[in-house]
């Protein structure tokens, strides 16, 4: 089965005044579907490779013919990050990690606050086009890490549960040049029940 452009659960709009409606509209309805187009004509040359899976196909890069393994790297991942990145977000509520991934976030950034500067720092830093991302590591432990381009951490084992886009056509109608500005907003409209799920699922 080919692979389509998930709906989000809110309007382009919800995230206002955050995220602005325009560049929801332009990142789900151009910059993702071009992802999920790009890669259905990548597979499109080894159709057996559908029934793999999303996660299976970026999971095993080594083992996807030469021809178009470069073009399932970025519009797999592009189409994995996406559809990670809307659901991370909902319309603003304040809310904050829940109880097992509250505790994890204290033991391993002292507390809340210091994560989100630590987070925020990895998603400033990365030069060009990326993600930030919170992950689970192989001992089960949180990792914030960035990506160049479209990478997603399961490709090397990690099992992300927070992931923040930081290429320019995700912030540059509203903030321009200023990704910190961004991000601060950003936190405003983090869906931190669903991350919470996100987490427990990854630990089990
Ligand atoms: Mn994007």
């Amino acid at each position: 089965m080919k692979f389509e452009l998930p709906k989000l659960s809110y309007e382009y709009s919800s995230l206002e005044p955050y995220i602005d409606a325009q560049t929801m509209e332009i990142h789900h309805s151009k910059h993702h579907q071009a992802y999920v187009n790009n890669l259905n004509a990548a597979l499109d040359k080894h159709p057996e490779l559908y029934d793999k899976g999303l996660d299976w196909l970026l999971e095993n890069l080594e083992e996807i013919p030469l021809d178009i393994r470069v073009a399932v790297k970025n519009n797999g991942g592009g189409h994995l990050n996406h559809s990670m990145f809307w659901n991370v977000m909902s319309p603003a509520k304040a809310s904050t990690p829940k109880s097992e991934l509250s505790k994890a976030i204290d033991e391993k950034f002292v507390d809340f606050e210091a994560f989100k500067d630590e987070f925020a720092k990895a998603a400033t830093t990365k030069f060009g086009s990326g993600w930030a991302f919170l992950a689970i590591n192989k001992n089960k432990e949180l990792e914030i890490i960035s990506t160049s381009n479209q990478d997603n951490p399961i490709s090397d084992g990690l099992v992300p549960i927070l992931a923040l886009d930081v290429w320019e056509h995700a912030y540059y109608l509203k903030f321009q040049n200023r990704r910190p500005d961004y991000i601060s907003e950003w936190w405003n409209v983090v869906n931190w029940d669903y991350v919470s799920d996100l987490y427990l699922n990854a630990i089990k």
